[in-house]
This record gives structure tokens, sequence and C-alpha cells, in this order.
């Protein structure tokens, strides 16, 4: 048997990192395994929940990237060559930069591991590996994906949730996301009953939780494609689950799927608002539509006891000094269950990266601060402390206990599982802020020794 080692790395400053209330586990990898040739014994590292072991061996070593987590990647990669082994690099950050991923990689996967991961271990096993693997014109298609082998995570110490997609792509196209780039500008969506075949075959965590059969549908949206979600809620209903998953806002204008969403066990939709500026909106190139105010599509969805995670990103060119009190007073108005804050972060792969760096607005390309908490460009109307400062501000002030009890008192949804997330949230926003006070905040001017992909910031253990 050949000794494959999956890793996915830390992201230093991350505030999703490596904190234990996001112990969240990496389905990514569990593709990848799935997508494994038999003769091959997998091992998945996940730094988030476990160390690397010092020395661990193996035939060849797979690692996953994100941007935040690209230098850690990158150091592991050049420790393991060091030591003579193999590495493939592969995910979001490498798919868009494989030359830089190149240079510390013998070989870079662009794209989905579906299709192209069997075809680089045949020639790896016949002496015959590429640089590159890539996909032809199309996509793979959805149907048929082998299933994830849940028990390789079985001691892991994750939070009790599953992971779980439906679909893939996404055809908004809004400026600052990879994901139309990386998954296709069309919803895939997999075939329904593949789904629950696989809903069926998750490795129940320990009994140690309140909440157990928890999943969280990682597409970007699960009304992709309304027969399909009206379909699919209807047939995971009765199975106990309790579920969340990223929604458009337009969910509120559809009274039989929010039904749906329902009856199903869902506790609560991600929705990726972005800004309360229709400017903004229209400079990202954000398409959704609604029909209705945000304060009140957001009452249709509490009024079927749903929860609502909503995402905010500050510094687009039209934010000003006004936005963090806005929005804060936006998320306490509505009684947001779960509100989450980025900066505005170029990720490469983007249009907003191509036209920050044609601006020349970029301060740094030190990859681990891209975690959406560190100012990497310079805005148009703040400063980039002053973003800064106000991100840091807003977060601890949207969870100060003040704010927690405005949130949820009074909320129908699922407090044994919205609290305990909030009380998370609370500990790390405070954990990051206080880092970014002791000076891990605004990076210095880009001046040619941040260079892209500089390992320095995460040193090998
Ligand atoms: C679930 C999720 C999370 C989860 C879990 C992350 C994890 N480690 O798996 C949580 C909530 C923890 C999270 C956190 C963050 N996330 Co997130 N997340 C997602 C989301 C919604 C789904 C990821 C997923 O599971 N996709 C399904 C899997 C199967 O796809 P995949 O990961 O791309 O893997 C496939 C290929 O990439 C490839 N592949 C991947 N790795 C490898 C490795 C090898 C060796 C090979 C061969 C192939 C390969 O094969 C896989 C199968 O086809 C994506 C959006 C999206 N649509 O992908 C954002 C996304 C990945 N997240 C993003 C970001 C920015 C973050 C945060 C920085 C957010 C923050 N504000 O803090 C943190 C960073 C956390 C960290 N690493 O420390 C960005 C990444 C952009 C970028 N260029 O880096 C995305 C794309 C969101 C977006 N719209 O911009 N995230
Ligand atoms: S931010 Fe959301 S809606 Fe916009 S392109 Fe990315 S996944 Fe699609």
């Amino acid at each position: 048997m050949k000794r494959l080692l999956l890793i996915s790395p830390l992201a230093p400053t991350s505030l999703l990192g490596k904190d234990f209330f996001f112990r969240l586990p990496c389905l990514s990898l569990l593709k990848v395994a799935a997508a494994t040739p038999s003769g091959w014994e997998v091992k998945i590292i996940d730094e988030k929940v476990e160390p690397l072991p010092a020395g661990i061996e193996a035939d060849l070593v797979g690692i996953t990237a994100m941007t935040c987590t690209a230098n850690r990647a990158y150091a592991l990669a050049d420790s393991f060559r060091q030591r003579g082994l193999p590495v493939v690099l592969g995910g979001m950050h490498p798919s868009s930069l494989p030359d830089e991923a190149l240079a510390h990689a013998d070989s870079v996967v662009v794209g989905e591991a579906e299709g192209l991961w069997p075809q680089l271990i045949a020639d790896f096993e016949a002496g015959a590996l590429q640089r590159t693997y890539r996909h032809a014109e199309r996509l793979p298609t959805l149907a048929g994906l082998p299933p994830a082998d849940w028990s390789l995570y079985a001691d892991k110490r994750y939070l009790p949730v599953h992971f779980v997609e439906t679909t893939r792509g996404c055809p908004l196209d809004c400026e600052f996301c990879a994901v139309t780039n990386f998954f296709g500008g069309r919803y895939r969506n997999r075939p329904v009953d593949e789904v629950l075949d696989e809903l069926d075959r998750l490795h129940p965590f320990d009994g140690r939780f309140i909440l157990k059969n928890v999943v969280f549908f990682v597409d970007d949206n699960i009304l992709s494609n309304r027969a399909y979600t009206r379909d699919f809620l209807t047939r995971i209903q009765g199975r106990g689950l309790r579920w969340l998953g990223h929604a458009s806002v337009s969910l509120a204008d559809d009274p039989e799927i929010l039904r749906l969403c329902q009856a199903s066990g869902c506790m609560g939709v991600l929705i990726g608002f972005e800004t309360l500026s229709a400017e903004t909106m229209r400079g990202i190139g954000n398409k959704s539509r609604l029909r209705m105010e945000y304060t009140d599509a957001i009452q249709k969805i509490h009024d079927h006891g749903i929860g609502v995670d909503g995402s905010f990103v500050f510094g687009f060119d039209t934010d000003d000094e006004g936005v963090f009190d806005r929005t804060l007073d936006f998320v306490l108005k509505t009684k947001m269950e779960v509100p989450y804050f980025s900066i505005l972060t170029p990720y490469p792969g983007t249009r907003l990266y191509e036209r920050m760096e044609a601006e020349g607005r970029l301060l740094s390309r030190d990859w681990s601060l891209y975690d959406t908490s560190h100012v990497v460009y310079r805005p148009t109307r703040l400063s980039p402390e002053q973003l800064q400062a106000g991100y840091d501000r807003v977060f601890r002030e949207a969870y100060s206990v003040g704010s927690l009890f405005r949130r949820l008192w009074g909320t129908t949804s699922y407090k044994n599982f919205f609290l305990p997330m909030n009380l998370g949230f609370r500990s790390a926003v405070r954990k990051m802020t206080r880092a970014h006070h002791s000076g891990n905040g605004v990076p210095a001017p880009m001046n040619g020794s941040a260079r892209a992909g500089d390992p320095r910031r995460s040193e090998v253990r």
C-alpha cells in the first residue's frame, strides 16, 4: 500500500482559523481522499485540530491552500521536498496562482480534484508526474462524485458539524469573490439521490454534544435552482436533521421554500448582505434582486423560526466612516443571530485583485494577512487605519454582552445553537482585536520585502 498524506495548513491569524469554537472540518481533503484510487492508504492532518507529527513519512503529500493558508502551505511543502517527499498543491490559492505554487511543489492541481486527481495518481505511479493538471474547457459534472468518507475524521476533535455540498458554482460573479472564476458561472447541482446517500453515510460524532446531526451545506446558495431546492428540501425531511446553509436574501421572497426550510430542520441561513448601500451593490456587480426591504426580509425568515447569519464587508470604495455605525445599528435592529464582518480583501483570481493591482493599491502580498481581518489594500474614503479600527470596533460591539442580549432576546430560532455560537464569536473576536491592538493590524506599505508567498510568517514546526 502506498501512503498518501493530505494536509490542511493552519491560517496563523484568521478569526476562523484555530479558535476552539471554529474547529470545523475540512471537506476539501475528504473530497481529494474520496477521489484517490484504491491501493493507497490515506491520512489527513488538519493543523487546526492537531499538530503535524515531526518526521511524518509518506509516498506522496497533498496540501490544500486558501490564500490565508498559502504561506504555511508553501513552508510545509518546502520542508517535505527538502526531505525528498514529493508534494502536490491544490485548492483555491494554488489554482489562482499556479506559477507561484509550482515554486514550492512538484505538481499543482488547478481546479477541482475530481477527474484530475486519479490521473495524477496514475502518472505518479508510472513515474511520469506532470507539473500541472487542469480541466479541459468544461468543469466536471457533479453526478457520480465519490462520497466523502467521514470515518477518516473519527478521531479528530472537530465541532460536531458535517459539511455536505449539493451544488458548485455561482453566476453572480461579484467583483471581490473567486467562486465564479473557480467553480464556474453556472450552478451545477448534484443528483438529489446522491446527496441523500451521502447524508446516510455520515459518520456520527460521539455523544458529548447537545446538538447532533448538524449539517452545513457548503454551497454558495441553496437557492441555486428553485425546482431542485424544493425537491431536495422535501426529501431531506424526516431525518431529524438540523442544518445551516448559505442563501441569497431572496429566500424571503419565496414562501414555499421558506416553509420547506423550516420543515426540514433549517436552523439558520448565512446571507451575504455585504453592504447596505445600493450604490456599493451596483459597484460590486451583485445582480441579486429582492422585492422587499432587508429588514422585512429578515423578519420573514425569523417568522419561520430560522436564524440569520448576516455577513458584511467593509472597505468598498463608496464606504466612508459612517458605514460602521450604520451596519451595527442594522444588525442590532434586525436582531441578527450571528453578524459577521470582513474587511474587503482582493483575493488573487478575482476582478477586484486585478483592479487593485492595476491601480497600485495593494499594500501587501503577505498572503497570511489575506484573512479578511487585515487591511491589505489602500481604501478610498477611509485610511487603512480607520478601516482597521472601524472593523475591530464593530465586531467587538456586535458581540458585547449588551448587544448579544439585544440581538438574541425574544428571537425564536434555536437558542441552544446560537447562544454558544455567539459566546464563541465573542471570545474569538476579543482575542483577535487584542492581537490587532498589539501591532498585528494594518501591514506596512509594500516595499519589496513582503514578497508574494513569503513563508516567513509561518515557520515549520
Ligand atoms: C466551508 C467554508 C469555510 C469553512 C471551512 C473551511 C475549510 N477549511 O474547509 C470555514 C467556516 C471554517 C471557513 C473559513 C474561512 N474561509 Co471559507 N469557505 C467555505 C466555503 C463556503 C466552502 C468550502 C468547501 O468546502 N467547498 C467544497 C470543496 C469540495 O471545494 P474546495 O475546498 O475548493 O476543494 C476542491 C478543490 O479546490 C480541490 N482541492 C482543494 N484542496 C486540494 C488539495 C489537493 C492536494 C488537490 C489535488 C485538490 C484540492 O479539490 C476539491 C474537490 O474538488 C468556500 C466557498 C466555496 N464555494 O468554496 C469559502 C471560501 C473557501 N472561504 C474563504 C475565506 C476567505 C475564508 C476565511 C478567511 C474567512 C474569514 N473571514 O475568516 C476563513 C479562513 C479559515 C482558515 N482556513 O483558517 C474564501 C477563500 C478565498 C481564497 N482565495 O482564499 C472562499 C472561497 C469564500 C469566498 N467566496 O471567497 N470557510
Ligand atoms: S459573493 Fe456569493 S453571490 Fe457573489 S459571486 Fe461569490 S458566491 Fe456568488
